[in-house]
């Protein structure tokens, strides 16, 4: 289904934005299974239940979704600086991060709209790629959110890298409303880079394995908090993610939420 001058993209992403998203947009399935990491992520998968043999969800080559699902919705939640508990995990908080929580209801809200407004079939994805997931950051650079910067995230005009991603896949071919040409990292002397205490991009691009290791020291440095911090009744054992190279961003810093 294609519309009449986008009116139902223009109406999708609208509704994103009155539900909260700080910025949202609608890329193509087709287009995300032409991006680098739905290429290489299956010969290096990050979580051990990526099981390429088993998995319904999955291919060999490939990450394999639905073939019903033909445009994804993504969209943003701005993290700034001075909310970082939006980012903290916790087993006991719904959605694992207060921040992540948020985004999990206007997902089911999201979904819910669609079918009651157009009739169409949505999807409202796990975080994991494992589980099913997408690569939100390719999705939102399709859709025109932001670019891939040197610090392996997602760069937004409005909030830089300070944002959190969701998405939900549609049953319906819409027009997608990027690529962003956004261009942000021509130029810059790359603070993003200098700022990793454990030198992640010392071979010019991200270490996964690691990054990994400091956010494992982490979770081994979990602390027990009181449930009114994280938005819960009782106290839980939290961890308080890395985010160094992506506080180091210099675009759009004092953004609010
Ligand atoms: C697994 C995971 C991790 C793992 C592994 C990270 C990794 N990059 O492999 C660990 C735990 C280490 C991690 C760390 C972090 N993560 Co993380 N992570 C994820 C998760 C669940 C999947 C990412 C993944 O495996 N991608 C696939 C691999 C193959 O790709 P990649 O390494 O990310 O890089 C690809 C793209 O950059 C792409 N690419 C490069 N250039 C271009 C250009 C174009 C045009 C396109 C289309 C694509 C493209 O190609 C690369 C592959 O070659 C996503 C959520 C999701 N479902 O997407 C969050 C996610 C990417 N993480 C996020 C964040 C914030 C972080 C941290 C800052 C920690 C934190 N505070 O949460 C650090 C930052 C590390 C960094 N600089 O990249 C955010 C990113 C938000 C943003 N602004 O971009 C996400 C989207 C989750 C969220 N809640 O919103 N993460």
């Amino acid at each position: 289904m294609t519309s009449e001058n986008n009116l139902i993209e223009k109406k999708i992403v609208e509704k994103a934005k009155e539900l909260g998203a700080s910025l949202a947009g609608i890329a193509r399935i087709e287009d995300l299974k032409a991006s680098p990491s739905y290429e290489i992520y299956a010969n290096n998968p990050f979580y051990e239940e990526y099981d390429p043999s088993t998995s319904d969800y999955h291919e060999f080559k490939g990450v394999k979704w639905r073939d019903e699902h033909k445009s994804v919705l993504v969209w943003a939640l701005s993290h700034p600086e001075s909310e970082p508990v939006l980012d903290w995990w916790s087993l006991k908080v719904n959605g694992f991060t207060p921040g992540n929580g948020v985004m999990r209801t206007q997902s089911r809200q999201l979904r819910l709209w669609m079918e009651e407004e157009f009739g169409i079939k949505a999807y409202s994805l796990p975080y994991q790629i494992e589980y099913g997931g997408a690569f939100l950051k390719d999705s939102a650079h399709l859709a025109g959110i932001g670019v891939i910067g040197k610090n392996n995230l997602l760069v937004t005009p409005e909030f830089g890298t300070r944002v959190r991603l969701r998405g939900i896949f549609i049953e319906a071919e819409l027009e997608p409303t990027g690529p962003s040409n956004f261009d942000p990292c021509n130029g810059c002397d790359k603070p993003c880079h200098s700022a990793c205490p454990r030198n992640v991009f010392r071979s010019g691009s991200f270490d996964r394995s690691i990054c990994k290791e400091e956010n494992d020291e982490r979770y081994a440095n979990e602390e027990m908090l009181d449930g009114s911090i994280m938005g819960i009744e009782e106290p839980s054992m939290v961890m308080k993610p890395c985010r160094y190279c992506e506080l180091a961003c210099p675009v759009a810093q004092g953004a609010t939420l």
